[in-house]
């Protein structure tokens, strides 16, 4: 039986690197290992607070269709296809790929705050995030998501024997009195101007925070207050990681924000892609610490192509395999001209299905190992 003196008190190195087995202070060191989400298993959520908020109200029949059901045979297979194939991809690239346990997340549970089914474990940038060598797990707001941990347990576990340190957030309860519950029933201009007011779906009751509304750029990250992430939730998160790091709060002008991936996405040490929908409000931060900031191009996605979760914005959601190198979906040739013409090699890769599912390739990873160390990038 396995005993806490077996569990190794220092990081592990990864013998040909040097690196201890959980390492990454930013987006755009070469990456060496990385968590990929899979959509086996993936539930439709029911109708929710949070979810009706983030939710476009024409895509809300899908949820009163399906929810508590598998998704969709078709959806599932066409995502899971370009999944493999991207890790297959990653793996010729010499990246070690890992992935969650498989979960059947239509089982409904209920605590004593709430009844929900889950969702599904497609998307590890929402619950996790790395930070030099410490491993995250984020809270999450939307009841579907209070056990999507489980997907990863076994993941965690493997990383916690081999040296690296785990830190689980506190969750809310998720009960009625965490949410603002007639928030998604307000008209849409009255709720962009409670957003712009720093009012969300989410209250400030007990901590929140998904792990895509951070990013990631050394000794500084920045996070946007969302409706999944309040201020509670970035006040833990300063709290724990402490003084050797600086966490800012910027904003987007932007009516459902929940995750800065589609918002803010560095490239490489002074260089960031910006959404032109959504210019960030602090764009003097960057520009003071002399980072450019580049437009992103909009995405080539037909307007009729299911999106239940995000924007066609995704397009900028790209993964970086080192400060040269960037993983862009394959239809978005207007993304990888830009890449190219700023000097990047693009290796293209199809995953319009996996959109479907709420991100693209930032989101649907979670990169556990890069090379590199702390730096400061100018902030
Ligand atoms: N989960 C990524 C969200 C992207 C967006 O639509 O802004």
């Amino acid at each position: 039986m396995e005993t806490l003196l077996q569990l190794k008190p220092t990081p592990s190195l990864v013998s040909n690197q040097q690196l201890p087995v959980v390492n990454s202070y930013n987006e755009w060191d070469p990456l060496k290992e990385v968590i990929v989400g899979r959509v086996e298993g993936a539930a439709v959520p029911k109708l929710e607070p949070a979810l009706e908020t983030n939710s476009y109200p024409s895509n809300l029949w899908f949820f009163q269709k399906y929810g508590g059901q598998p998704f969709p045979q078709e959806l599932i297979e066409a995502a899971a296809k370009e999944l493999n194939e991207f890790c297959r991809i990653l793996e010729a690239e010499g990246v070690t790929v890992r992935r969650p346990d498989v979960i059947d997340f239509t089982q409904p549970y209920k605590t004593p705050d709430f009844e929900a089914n889950g969702f599904y474990a497609a998307m590890p940038r929402d619950i996790l995030i790395v930070v030099g060598n410490e491993i995250i797990e984020a809270p999450m707001a939307w009841r579907s998501r209070f056990f999507e941990y489980r997907a990863y347990r076994s993941l965690m576990l493997d990383y916690l024997r081999r040296g690296a340190k785990w830190t689980t957030a506190p969750k809310p309860s998720m009960s009625d009195e965490f949410y603002d519950v007639d928030f998604a029933t307000k008209p849409v201009e009255v709720r962009y101007a409670l957003t712009e007011k720093g009012h969300f779906v989410s209250r400030d009751t007990e901590p929140s925070f998904d792990a895509a509304d951070i990013v990631r750029f050394g000794r500084d990250l920045f996070v946007q207050r969302s409706h999944v992430t309040n201020n509670i939730g970035i006040t833990w998160l300063k709290r724990n990681l402490g003084d050797k790091f600086r966490v800012h709060e910027i904003n987007f002008p932007d009516l459902n924000p929940m995750h800065i991936d589609a918002s803010l996405v560095p490239l490489r040490p002074g260089l960031a892609l910006i959404n032109p929908a959504r210019p960030c409000i602090q764009t003097d931060l960057f520009k003071k610490a002399g980072w450019d900031l580049v437009e992103a191009a909009p995405s080539t996605l037909p307007d009729n192509w299911p999106m239940y979760m995000c924007s066609s914005w995704v397009c900028m959601n790209i993964l970086s395999l080192d400060p040269e190198t960037i993983v862009v979906e394959k239809q978005e040739q207007p993304m990888q001209k830009l890449l190219k013409d700023l000097g990047f090699k693009v290796i293209p890769v199809d995953f319009r299905h996996v959109y479907t599912f709420g991100g693209s390739f930032h989101c649907a990873t979670c990169d556990v190992r890069r090379e590199g160390q702390l730096e400061e990038y100018g902030f």
